[in-house]
């Protein structure tokens, strides 16, 4: 037997430096350090050639995260940020990750190692296998790795044995495919990182606006009166998003940002795209800041609501849009009615701001009709979550705000195409509208029973109800909630198998058996059978897109991820009616039946052959809410937290440095906190160490208290930081070890990564 390997980050302090924090982001830093990235991972002459393609529209689409491009006018050379940058040098990186790598790292060493070490190692080049008992992965050729895989699916009791997680950077024609072989399998277990990321958006949006998606588009920040950002940093997130949000400041708007932090990106910005701005002060962006405390938001939106709601009474007509109400939505008496149940004083000290601030935020949604509200994970990933969501819902509504030109919905997503996997099918409860139309066109039955979310396959492996983990990208165990038990979960399968382009923990945190199919990566061409293909990809405001690979392959060895998915449907399903091979020949075959079963892609593959790609039809943008289940917009009651807090506990939201992608690290340094070269750092309200006795840079354990269980983190160094009373922050995945996995959303099952309650210990 192998012996147990430590499935959390190893603890390791790497050297901290603290740094002022800079008043502005973006602009020449930015730029030196895509520079810096891309000439040590991929070297410069190459490195650039690439980065001319990136984003262009016969180039490929960045596999950073799912913003989008211009429709017209793009950038010549420079239609990325520095993330972008960073990701494609990840990915393009000239470390290989070979047979012998293996031969010489056990996987009891490997997972010693640091996440940046392991990432660091590079691409994988071919597919590899870990037999039970073992502790080096052997190299094992494509055709014995599918039928070994085909074997152990085949031998399961049900179908519902086996787990088909998929991350978001996996193509729309990779992800239709998948789902096809999974369910022709005869499961519908496909979870994915959506569960632990914009699901809550999803639900809500789908129950209020009849569409899990968001209304608006790249144009409509340069028409919104006002545009109030909640809980996200594009800064660091979705850094081309302050260039929208500057042109909306151009254009005379206001910006409100919610946020636990000010974080920089969203205070000023150097547009990277204009080098006349590179020196001087930048573009202040933030109007008005309300630096709430976590998961304050429903207190807050509540607050503005019965604001709106007296000011109405005082001046009626003059703050609500009665005729949009009236003619598109249900609900609004009850929800106003409902707003009675919460006394101002009540809701007011879950805030944290102060209230001639949020006076004057109410006063600017009052006056302006025009607004969008941008939200990411800080509203996401709560237990109330749903409620967040559907709270700002309610106050669009009451301004009509949404089906019109500047104002709407905006939910920032985060992979590259986790937008698309989804419409393409990645879903453990898709309709039966959708599956009755796989049916007709496919000619089997697939199952309608709804299968495992993330954290359902979590308890299933745990409990042994599921012995096969599959991954389609992704790195399941350090992304997903309560670190140890995951491995548990995960080390019960009797095989796991990752298709992946990088090494990852989640190859040495492993079943019985183990296997690795290294799979090209989105800046690759992609030659199949019948000539080189292109894919194509949804990004978040629901335009589809080609993508076209630019580099010669890493390896001469790996293959597409839909040849992939191919030949583990030749090997695994004996009598299937599906030429899976001339598929995964040519891709215009897949887009051929994706036109014809999902809505918005008719003549998919002359459509998206098009300048640009194509917008997806989208109900709420078109002021149509009538696939909601009252044929109307509904207002909706929400729950403001019910978390409580002893004197000596804090509230710990996870959150993402500027210098990694998911479980991805980059660099050890948060530029834009000021903290360099130290990933395991607890962000601290000054006042609040003071009463705890810490002091800068004490080193500390943290305890998460859940349910009267508690869940240890051991070694992070305290931090001073502005940041409100009785909050903290750490980053992921370092402390997910602490979030427990029944801790997750109402209605969504979101793991609540953001709301943790711990004690923070000195050592
Ligand atoms: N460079 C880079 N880009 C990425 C990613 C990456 O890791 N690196 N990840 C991609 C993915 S998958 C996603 S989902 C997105 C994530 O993008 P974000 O959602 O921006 O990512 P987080 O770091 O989780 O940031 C959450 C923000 O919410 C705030 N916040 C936390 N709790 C609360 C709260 O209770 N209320 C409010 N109002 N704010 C709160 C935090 O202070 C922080 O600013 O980014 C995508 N893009
Ligand atoms: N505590 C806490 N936990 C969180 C979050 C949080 O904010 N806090 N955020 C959650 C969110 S929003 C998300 S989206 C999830 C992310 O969860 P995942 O999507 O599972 O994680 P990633 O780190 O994005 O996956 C990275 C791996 O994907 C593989 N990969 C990269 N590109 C490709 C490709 O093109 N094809 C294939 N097949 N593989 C590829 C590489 O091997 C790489 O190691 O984590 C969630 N977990
Ligand atoms: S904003 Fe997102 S999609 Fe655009 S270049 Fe940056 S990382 Fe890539
Ligand atoms: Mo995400």
């Amino acid at each position: 037997m192998t012996k147990k390997t430590n499935a959390q980050t190893p603890e390791k302090l790497t050297g901290i430096q603290l740094k002022k924090i800079p008043h502005s982001a973006v602009g020449v830093k930015a730029i030196q350090q895509s520079i810096a990235h891309i000439t040590k991972e991929v070297g410069l002459i190459k490195g650039i050639g690439l980065l001319k393609n990136l984003n262009q529209k016969d180039g490929f689409d960045c596999p950073g995260c799912a913003w989008p491009d211009p429709d017209a006018k793009r950038a010549f050379l420079a239609e990325y940020c520095e993330n972008g940058a960073k990701a494609v040098a990840e990915e393009a990186t000239r470390n290989k990750v070979s047979p012998l790598f293996f031969a010489t790292h056990s996987v009891n060493e490997l997972a010693k190692w640091s996440d940046y070490e392991i990432g660091k190692s590079g691409r994988i080049t071919q597919p590899m296998y870990l037999p039970e008992g073992k502790d080096h992965y052997e190299e094992i050729s494509w055709e014995a790795a599918f039928t070994l895989i085909a074997k152990e699916l085949n031998d399961l009791d049900s179908p519902d044995e086996a787990i088909f997680y998929t991350s978001g950077r996996t193509s729309n024609e990779a992800a239709f495919l998948y789902q096809l072989f999974v369910r022709q399998f005869g499961t519908n277990n496909l979870p994915d990182c959506s569960n632990m990321c914009h699901e809550s958006s999803g639900a809500a949006l789908t129950e209020t606006l009849g569409i899990g998606k968001g209304s608006v588009t790249l144009e409509d920040f340069n028409h919104a009166d006002l545009v109030i950002v909640m809980g996200q940093n594009p800064g660091t997130n979705h850094p081309r998003m302050l260039t929208a949000l500057g042109e909306t400041k151009k254009n005379g708007g206001k910006i409100i940002t919610i946020n636990p932090l000010p974080e920089v990106g969203l205070m000023n910005y150097k547009d990277p795209q204009n080098p006349l701005k590179w020196v001087g002060p930048g573009q202040d962006l933030t109007d008005l800041f309300l630096q709430v405390k976590i998961n304050g938001d429903v207190a807050l939106l509540k607050m503005i609501l019965k604001l709106m709601k007296e000011k109405e009474k005082e001046y009626p007509g003059k703050v609500f849009n009665h005729d949009f109400i009236n003619q598109k939505t249900a609900g609004v008496e009850e929800m106003l009615q409902d707003l009675n149940n919460y006394p101002l004083e009540d809701l007011y000290p879950q805030t944290g701001i102060d209230f001639a601030l949020i006076e004057k935020a109410t006063e600017l949604i009052i006056n302006n009709d025009k607004i969008i509200i941008c939200w990411a994970m800080g509203l996401t990933q709560h237990k109330n979550a749903v409620d967040n969501i559907r709270e700002l819902v309610n106050i669009l509504l009451l301004k009509g705000s949404i089906g019109k030109k500047g104002a709407g919905t905006c939910p920032v997503r985060g992979h590259s195409n986790v937008q698309g996997d989804r419409t393409m099918g990645i879903w453990e409860k898709m309709s039966d509208a959708f599956l009755d139309k796989l049916q007709n066109e496919f000619h089997f039955e697939p199952p309608r029973k709804h299968g495992f979310d993330v954290v359902n396959s979590i308890e299933a492996m745990h409990q042994k109800k599921a012995k096969i983990f599959f991954g389609m990208g992704g790195n399941f165990v350090s992304a997903a909630p309560d670190t140890e038990f995951t491995a548990a979960a995960l080390r019960n399968c009797d095989l796991t198998v990752h298709v992946s382009t990088k090494l990852n923990r989640s190859h040495l945190i492993h079943g019985k058996k183990a296997i690795i199919l290294p799979c090209l990566g989105r800046s690759e061409k992609d030659l199949q059978a019948t000539g080189e293909q292109f894919i194509s990809v949804e990004n978040s405001m629901g335009i589809v897109h080609p993508s076209y690979g630019h580099l010669d392959p890493h390896s001469d060895t790996l293959l597409s991820e839909p040849a992939i998915v191919a030949g583990l449907a030749n090997a695994t399903l004996k009598n299937s009616n599906i030429n899976w091979t001339a598929f995964a020949a040519n891709y215009d075959l897949i887009r051929d039946k994706i036109a014809k079963i999902i809505p918005g892609f008719e003549n998919f593959n002359a459509q998206v052959r098009k300048d640009g790609g194509f917008y997806l039809p989208n109900n709420a943008r078109a002021n149509d809410f009538t696939p909601t289940a009252t044929g109307k917009a509904n207002f909706t009651l929400n729950k403001p937290s019910d978390l409580k807090l002893t004197e000596d506990q804090f509230m710990m939201m996870t959150i993402r440095s500027h210098d990694q992608y998911n479980t991805t690290i980059y660099g050890l340094n948060d530029r834009y906190r000021g903290v360099l070269n130290e990933r395991r750092v607890v962000y601290m309200n000054p006042e609040d160490m003071r009463n705890q006795q810490l002091k800068q840079l004490d080193l500390v354990d943290l305890k998460s208290h859940f349910n009267g269980e508690e869940r240890i983190a051991k070694g992070f160094l305290v931090v001073s930081y502005n940041i409100p009373k009785q909050c903290t922050a750490t980053y992921f995945p370092e402390a997910n070890v602490l979030v427990s996995i029944k801790s997750v959303a109402r209605n969504c099952n979101t793991p609540a990564s953001k709301t943790v309650i711990i004690t923070v210990e000195k050592r």
